[in-house]
């Protein structure tokens, strides 16, 4: 009988799938601290450092800032962000699996663990989102 296959990641024409997208989306927003819509340098050294263990280094950076969607400062945006994964994962799926399992996503690609984030609470939405409207 059938092996458990995780879920595809990628669609027949090479885009990403919606639920893969989904999750990237949530990750890019953790590490776009300032809420910008892009990643800083510091914000960018933080995500690679959670995925990789370590900073990009110069030739990643360099190929991020070459071939990748950056804002007018020159950061990655999320079109961007979604841009490498989209690369990444149409040559190495097991890669961005990898990561995905780093940032807490199951082969489902459902949240079950929050990354050295304790004080986080379990709905997992922007937490940052306080309106002081009075
Ligand atoms: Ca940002």
């Amino acid at each position: 009988m059938p092996l458990v296959v995780p879920l595809a990641l990628t669609e027949e024409d090479g885009g990403l799938t919606p639920e893969c997208e989904a999750a990237l989306m949530a990750i890019f927003k953790r590490y776009d601290v300032d809420n910008d819509g892009a990643l800083s340098n510091t914000e960018l050294d933080a995500f690679a450092r959670d995925t990789n263990g370590d900073v990009f280094d110069e030739d990643t950076l360099t190929e991020i800032t070459e071939f990748l969607d950056l804002d007018s400062n020159g950061h990655l945006t999320l079109k961007g962000f979604l841009q490498m994964y989209n690369l990444q994962t149409s040559s190495e799926p097991e890669e961005t699996w990898k990561d995905l399992q780093k940032h807490g996503y199951d082969t489902k690609l459902k949240l079950v663990a929050s990354r050295n984030e304790d004080n986080d609470d379990r709905s997992g939405i922007n937490n940052t989102a306080e309106k002081s409207s009075a």
